[in-house]
């Protein structure tokens, strides 16, 4: 029996937790939650997330962890070989520091229940939509570039030469930055790393074109 991964293509927090298990070599059932057909709110769904959000993952034991944070975390907890996070305890605060700008300033405003309620509820349409993001992404990335622009402990990933949790969470919010056409150019170091992360299997095999549900 493997690990279960409820995901979705297009999900960026799904993107994240694939490229997180990619990097562990831990391999894993892809199950698809088609988040347009609202899948995710159905019953059969609920009961394994009762927040009806995805990922969720499912253990051998039966056990369902929630929130891709976490179970980034657990990842290294539970498998500690390849580690996401570093060890040391400065570096650990900075690479969490740069996925939480993303994971938790720019994605939980941007996600497809904001979208949806800006546009019932404002009438925000999609140029709307696509401003809202751009702008949301654009107050995050202007102070990541800085401070991965900034620091010595950025190297050809976004700390040193190992990429881990925090590329994740900026590998796939880059995804969702296409898709709403943000601007990025004012951004070179983080398109800099990005390259580089698409170079690598884990990351490229975790891209929402590559899996079994994508459009
Ligand atoms: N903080 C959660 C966020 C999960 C989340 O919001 N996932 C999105 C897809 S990227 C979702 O399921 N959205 C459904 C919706 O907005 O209705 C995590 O990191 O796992």
């Amino acid at each position: 029996m493997t690990l279960k991964l409820h995901n979705y293509f297009r999900s960026s927090t799904s993107t994240r937790l694939r490229a997180a298990l990619n990097l562990k070599g831990l391999a894993y059932e892809y199950l698809g939650v088609h988040l347009p057909k609202g899948a995710h709110r159905d019953p059969d769904y609920t009961e394994i997330n009762p927040q009806g959000l995805v990922p969720a993952l499912e253990l051998e034991d039966g056990t369902v962890l929630t929130q891709s944070l976490a179970i980034m975390e657990w990842l290294d907890e539970a498998h500690p070989a390849r580690p996401l996070l570093p060890a040391e305890p400065k570096a650990r605060a900075r690479v969490r520091a740069l996925g939480q700008m993303i994971a938790l300033e720019i994605h939980p405003i941007n996600n497809l229940r904001v979208l949806t309620y800006i546009d019932a509820t404002f009438g925000a349409g999609d140029s709307g939509k696509r401003a809202w993001v751009n702008h949301w992404v654009h107050t995050t990335f202007a102070p990541l570039e800085q401070m991965l622009a900034g620091s010595d402990q950025t190297g050809t990933y976004c700390h040193g030469e190992t990429p881990g949790y925090a590329d994740c969470c900026l590998y796939a919010q880059m995804w969702n930055n296409a898709r709403f056409e943000v601007d990025m150019s004012p951004y070179p170091v983080i398109r800099r790393i990005h390259a580089a992360l698409d170079e690598l299997p884990a990351f490229a095999d975790a891209a929402p074109g590559r899996q079994p549900d994508a459009l």
